[in-house]
């Protein structure tokens, strides 16, 4: 890393890439930036966003687009693909990865980060989660993670950080894990991160744990292998006890931005609610600004700096430029979405049932990201032969839909909300036709006080027939939250069906931060 003389620091946007985005990880090469973010249960996994400006961020590609380079088609929900690190030497991309209670620490590689991505090596003798990639002088691959055991006799234990070097050609560590510098004394140290900047090395890590007193602390050291010191002003970065806009903010990775001057991107969440309780959209990916002094870096907090107005997309599958694929935002679980979605001979996306529902861990759902506090997410479907509607999921037991089935004379249409063992049904019968299903995320009703301030949203789930529209269901929103359904990930709205052949001629989204 090289020490950069900043000039006109440019304040970028928080958040820098919105939506369920965690455990960010970024590396530049040349004038182009790549992030990459957890995935956990969903495929493709591991998404890589482009930007030369470290403003306007694009979806590339995915690291993991086939089932078998991840290994979670029957992981634990909440498990899977755990915080990547992406790294580039001699012209090769790498990203390094644990698959939480599955595959292990795995390490891809590409020439052209948009992909194709190799199937993925596994690292044998390297544990823990949160594997950060490194080489010393003389080339050696070095691996620090955080020694969290989740699997084995051990499981839960945490060893601290530790590192071991490798040989990534041969897929095996060279050595027995050696403890490294392990924080302040916060619980669960991880998400470590190595760097050389001048005479220098440096390694970051998170403590705290990924809740309210997350935070990021560095020490410093003479040597990729240690010993470090620790800074005293250490936690550089942390949102506790504060009642900053964005909470959680920890897992970070450095970076030499546009701007001349050295920046932090991590995770961080943007709770809602008269107590700043609830996070819609999980954790996302923010950035902000670090100084150097003396050799320290001193990191500025974060701010709320959405980008303004609405973001609007329209997709109608017919449309699809080159070709009947859905593009690289979409989502499945624990299953590729080519798999569930097929197009017919007018274009329409067709999801076939298999009897499957969303409380299952493998339903015929494709969906995509919400991005945005408040967001309408629409789609018009034939169900004439299946059953099948619009759904935002956090995981099995936390999800809202909308449903239809019916026929040319009449549809029935059913909201449901579905939190663990409790679930609520309304329905309606329209008349047959093409459904148009709407879920509209909201602000709560109301201002100042009072118990319906103290949500983060309200989940309307709506539906028309012609000129019949009806909402069918206002649901509070606090329940599909980071903190209620605490499975890591974030908010997905997508289509489904559970049995026949539901056909939907696109998917528009409508956000903003109002
Ligand atoms: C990730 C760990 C964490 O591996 O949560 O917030 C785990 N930090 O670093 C899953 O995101």
């Amino acid at each position: 890393m090289t020490s950069a003389t900043s000039t006109t620091r440019v304040d970028y946007p928080n958040p820098l890439i919105p939506g369920f985005n965690p455990d960010p990880s970024v590396v530049r090469v040349g004038d182009d930036f790549y992030i990459v973010t957890s995935t956990f249960e969903y495929l493709p996994g591991i998404p890589v966003y482009h930007s030369t400006d470290f403003v306007e961020w694009t979806q590339i590609g995915n690291v993991a687009t086939r089932m078998d380079q991840l290994g979670v088609e029957d992981v634990t929900t909440g498990g899977g693909v755990w915080a990547p690190t992406i790294r580039h030497r001699d012209g090769v991309f790498y990203v390094i990865v644990t698959i939480a209670m599955g595959r292990g620490c795995i390490v891809f590689t590409a020439t052209d980060p948009a992909g194709p991505w190799s199937d993925g090596t596994v690292i044998d003798g390297v544990g823990g989660i949160d594997p950060d990639l490194a080489w010393d002088d003389d080339g050696t691959a070095i691996v620090t993670f955080s020694g969290l055991m989740t699997t084995g006799a051990d499981l839960g234990a945490h060893h601290g950080v530790q590192q071991v070097r490798v040989d990534l050609e041969a897929g095996r560590a060279l050595e027995g894990p050696r403890s490294l510098w392990s924080g302040t004394g916060l619980k669960f140290p991880e998400a470590p991160h190595l760097y050389h900047r001048g005479d220098y090395w440096y390694l970051m890590i998170a403590e705290g744990g990924t809740e309210r007193g997350h935070g990021v602390s560095i020490a410093r050291g003479t040597s990729p292998y240690g010993p470090f010191e620790g800074f005293e002003a250490n936690p550089i970065l942390s949102a506790r006890s504060t009642s900053r806009p964005i909470q959680n903010t920890g897992h970070g990775d450095l970076v030499e931005t546009p701007d001349g001057g050295t920046s932090i991107v991590l995770l961080g969440m943007r709770p809602r609610g008269m107590t700043q309780a609830f996070s819609a959209l999980g954790r996302e990916t923010f950035v902000s600004r670090i100084d150097w002094v003396d050799d320290w870096p001193v990191a500025q907090p974060i701010d709320l700096r959405p980008r303004p107005g609405a973001i609007e997309y329209d997709i109608t599958f017919h449309d699809l430029e080159g070709g009947h694929t859905l593009d690289d935002g979409w989502l499945a679980i624990r299953q590729e979405p080519g798999h569930v979605a097929k197009f017919d001979v007018d274009g329409r996306l067709v999801i076939t049932g298999d009897g499957s529902t969303l409380d299952d861990p493998r339903p015929q759902f494709v969906g995509r990201r919400q991005l945005h506090q408040t967001a309408r997410f629409a789609t018009t479907v034939d169900v004439t032969q299946g059953t099948g509607g619009l759904a935002v999921r956090y995981d099995e037991d936390h999800h809202y839909e909308i449903e239809a089935t019916g026929g040319p004379e009449a549809t029935v249409v059913v909201a449901r909300a579905r939190l663990a063992s409790l679930v609520q049904e309304w329905s309606v019968m329209l008349p047959g036709g093409p459904v148009e299903l709407i879920i509209d995320a909201v602000p709560p009703k109301g201002d100042g006080f009072g118990p319906a301030m103290m949500t983060s949203d309200r989940v309307l789930l709506r539906a028309r027939v012609g000129d019949q529209a009806v909402t069918l269901a206002d649901v509070d929103g606090r329940y599909l939250s980071a903190e209620t359904a605490a499975s890591f990930t974030g908010r997905v709205v997508g289509l489904y069906a559970t049995t026949g052949r539901v056909a939907f001629a696109g998917l528009r989204y409508r956000g903003s931060e109002d």
